[in-house]
């Protein structure tokens, strides 16, 4: 034969895959399933190499499983709608259909190329009307339910985009897209009351303790934010003398302000209140004479993320409201302030401040010289005096009922006062805000919701879905304005009312692509079906995802979102578990010269490039070697060429195997057999265990014992090289599939390598037999090795020489000459 030439390999191999069909699941039952998701691509331009290592894990799983005995489903689809096809089409007077389905032939062609073992007859794209009709059912579903509600609020908007973000979707004060930092903008908008699940989303992660990365877990945790305290009402005094209209707070009559507080302990130490500055309960709270301080203030903070509002390095800012509140337990009166480092939109927007044991509380009292009074002895110094509060535990004093508690009592007994006294009760908080799922944008599903002057909202009915978006519409039609594109085509708004049939107007919003993503997998068990979103037979039969693969960046969003429609539908009485993904796998990135690559840094690599030169299982074996599937790459630090060198290298055993197929191999040489059998049982209990890396490390050494074999042992006849190199070729498979194919066929079998069975390990064979070696120097004996029996002379001599016994013997002499009598002796001649 020929040497290994990989573009010959790919081009024999992938069209007969796709020929044969045989990646496919059988779905007939007759085996155990098992169901594995790489995170579907959003198509910006070609495949890239982030994509080539993602897809190479996820491959790695299905292939090992399906060689397993598993009926295996391992579909690809494409998450297709979003802005960047919009921008495009702006630029390029185009519709965005042009760019997205255009980008999705050529990843698609990527996919086939890279050979990943998917079942393209279940591909989806979530901009299709097939598809999106049932984003569209999704969100009637929730809205059915109460999960889906309009309201008015200051939301996240990007001032580049021209849209509202998600809470999720903003990083740093920035917008996750394109770095542009997020203002705020008081806008009517469409929300999931995904709050309403925030317990189970925590709870049920005890399901995927162990199975899903800990940080990931953690992440989520500390996004949904659960803390446990109190509420607590403060009545807010009327103000003397000039208690005009505009002066009267919020539902009038020396009406309370409710905080949120997980400290109930402290609340004798509270020596002044803070409402957020931006939040309206500070407009209704201020007096007349403190109101242009209070609307100067609001400008400035205006500009602020929260992030930078809740820096602690930052001097406090603040302004008095002209007004007192009145502590429900102590009677204490004290100033209201507004302040930026309180935020609107967490708790009640408002709070008591105990500087003595609250660092943020202290800052801002000694800035503006408010009184500072512990009421915890932690045992540390007075915090009025060292400026650090203290927060540990410690006896209440200063605290009339609750001095003499510790801390914990303390709090128990707080709640217990003002529940008693009707002016607070015990409550849990959380950071989670409900899901911001419209969007001023084209590209999306449009909200199937109508609104009619007589009838208000009403639901676009089932039969009437997909609500289609307007194919007329293209370049500057779909430019940014502050609202939908939508909402300028007049012939696509008007619409009769499905309920009075009067006139009535479509809603322009579209929604966010994280609810197309957030219920893919579903689709994939029945991916043609017309009548229901999913056939919840099939979903039973495949679903949870077994093995889910994806950036850890999709952490708080994508994955967040999908637990909470599964849990919805799971209501709604659709699917039979709670939780979409049984396990997960963060790949990590692929960088190059230790940085992420970007065009800014020069520093990409271009995947295409990278496959013409080493071939596809060249690049996807550097991907998984490189280090365990969790940490990044660097694409500088590995050797696609050595990849090659050793694909060509274990090709060339199946090209050299010269025992007949068949051969029984319990004829063959016993030590090659050892190594065979001990790497293929170690092989399965490193893929359970995600170490894809060490396996590849595990199928080289297997490679250099069968080429020894071959070259000065046994001899290429012997069955045992047989075995060897048939186990190569299926350890092989799972990141050198095309190498893997042609050798599995040059050992002549018929079907595909991916249908062998992994092969089964003779536990006899396992068994290690050691002896002692002795080791020699100048005839003296020097170190003792435990060896097996079977130790070729040449590794006892490695061993040997790299003995401490022996190098301290030596002590930098070299050697002259070194007699092995495997196993057992080994005599070093000193120069
Ligand atoms: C009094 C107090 C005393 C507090 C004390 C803390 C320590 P987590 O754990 O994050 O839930 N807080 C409440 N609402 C706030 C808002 N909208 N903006 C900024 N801070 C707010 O934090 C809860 C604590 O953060 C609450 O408990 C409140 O301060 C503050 F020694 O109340 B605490
Ligand atoms: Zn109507």
């Amino acid at each position: 034969a020929a040497g290994w030439d990989f573009a010959a390999l790919e081009a024999t191999w992938g069209p007969w895959w796709a020929q044969h069909d045989v990646f496919a699941p059988a779905d007939d039952g007759s085996r155990e399933r098992r169901y594995v998701v790489d995170m579907f691509p959003y198509p910006s331009g070609d495949l890239h190499m982030g994509h080539a290592e993602a897809f190479a894990m996820g491959d790695v799983v299905a292939r090992y499983w399906r060689l397993k005995g598993y009926d295996v489903l391992h579909p690809i689809g494409w998450d297709s709608f979003g802005l960047p096809a919009e921008n495009a089409a702006i630029a390029r007077n185009a519709h965005p259909a042009e760019w997205t389905y255009a980008n999705i032939a050529t990843q698609a062609a990527s996919f086939q190329r890279y050979g990943l073992s998917l079942d393209w007859s279940r591909r989806l794209h979530t901009s299709d009307p097939e598809y999106y009709r049932w984003t569209q059912w999704l969100f009637l579903q929730l809205y059915r339910r109460g999960l889906a509600y309009r309201k008015n609020s200051p939301v996240n908007w990007c001032p580049k985009d021209q849209t509202v973000l998600a809470n999720e979707q903003v990083v740093n004060g920035a917008c996750e897209r394109c770095g542009t930092p997020v203002t705020k903008k008081a806008l009517n908008q469409w929300y999931f009351r995904i709050t309403d699940y925030a317990d189970r989303l925590l709870d049920d992660m005890d399901q995927l303790a162990g199975h899903w990365p800990e940080r990931v877990l953690a992440m989520q945790r500390n996004w949904i934010g659960r803390s446990t305290g109190a509420h607590v009402d403060f009545v807010i005094e009327p103000v003397d003398g000039t208690a005009g209209a505009g002066d009267a707070p919020a539902g009038a009559g020396g009406s309370a302000v409710t905080v949120f507080t997980t400290r109930p302990d402290t609340l004798y130490g509270a020596t002044f209140f803070v409402v957020a500055a931006d939040a309206e309960l500070a407009t209704e709270l201020v007096t007349d004479e403190h109101a242009q301080m209070l609307t100067a203030y609001r400008e400035e903070v205006k500009h602020l993320s929260d992030i930078e509002r809740q820096a602690t390095d930052r001097t406090k800012t603040g302004v008095f409201l002209g007004r007192y509140a009145v502590n429900p337990l102590s009677g204490e009166r004290i100033p209201v302030w507004a302040a930026d480092y309180v935020l609107a939109d967490y708790g009640t927007g408002a709070i008591m401040a105990v500087p003595a044991h609250d660092q943020r509380d202290l800052d801002f009292a000694r800035t503006f010289d408010l009184p500072v009074r512990a009421v915890v002895d932690t045992g540390d110094e007075d915090p009025a005096v060292t400026g650090i509060a203290t927060t540990g535990d410690g006896v209440l004093i200063n605290s009339g009922p609750l001095d003499g508690l510790d801390k914990a009592e303390a709090i128990a007994r707080a709640v217990e006062l003002v529940t008693a006294a009707g002016t607070g009760e015990a409550t849990v908080n959380y950071r989670l805000r409900d899901w911001l799922v419209s969007r001023q944008r084209f590209w999306g599903p449009p909200i199937p919701i109508i609104h009619c002057e007589a009838c208000g909202e009403v639901s676009v009915p089932d039969e009437a879905l997909p609500v289609r978006l307007p194919e007329d519409m293209r370049g500057e039609d779909l430019a940014p304005r502050g609202q939908s594109p939508l909402a300028s085509n007049e012939a696509w708004v008007r619409v009769d009312c499905p309920s009075c049939g009067g006139p009535a107007r479509r809603d322009t919003d579209t929604m966010d692509t994280f609810v197309d993503s957030s219920w893919y997998v579903l689709r994939y068990p029945s991916p043609d079906e017309a009548e229901r979103p999913f056939d919840p037979e099939a979903v039973r039969r495949w679903a949870p995802v077994d093995q889910y693969v994806g950036g850890v960046e999709h952490a708080i969003l994508h994955l967040l979102y999908s637990r909470f429609i599964t849990k919805v539908l799971h209501d709604e009485g659709l699917l039979d578990f709670t939780e979409p993904f049984r396990a997960l796998l963060n790949q990590g990135q692929v960088l190059n010269g230790g940085r992420a690559m970007s065009k800014s840094l020069g520093n990409g690599v271009d995947l295409g490039q990278q496959l013409d030169r080493y071939g596809v299982d060249a690049v996807r074996l550097t991907m998984v070697f490189a280090s365990p599937p969790e940490d990044d790459v660097d694409w500088a630090d590995v050797s696609p060429a050595g990849s090659a060198k050793f694909l060509a290298r274990a090709w060339r055993l199946a090209a050299d195997v010269a025992s007949p197929a068949g051969a029984d191999p319990a004829t063959g040489d016993r030590v090659l057999r050892t190594v065979t059998h001990r790497t293929v049982a170690d092989a399965a209990a490193l893929l359970d265990d995600h170490k894809f890396n060490v396996v590849i490390a595990r199928t080289m050494e297997l490679v250099n014992a069968t080429r020894k074999a071959i070259d000065a042992g046994p001899g290429a006849a012997d069955p045992a090289v047989r075995e060897a190199a048939e186990a190569v070729a299926i350890l092989l498979s799972l990141v050198g599939p095309y190498t893997a194919e042609d050798m599995w066929h040059r050992l002549g079998h018929e079907g595909p390598v991916n249908q062998a069975a992994w092969p089964a390990v003779e536990e006899s064979l396992l068994v290690q037999r050691t002896v002692t070696a002795v080791v020699q120097v100048a005839g003296k004996v020097r170190d003792r090795l435990e060896v097996p029996v079977d130790i070729s002379e040449e590794e006892l001599r490695e061993r040997a020489l790299a003995a401490d016994g022996v190098t301290r013997s030596l002590d930098g002499r070299g050697v002259r000459t070194v007699i092995v009598r495997a196993p057992k002796l080994v005599n070093i001649v000193p120069a």
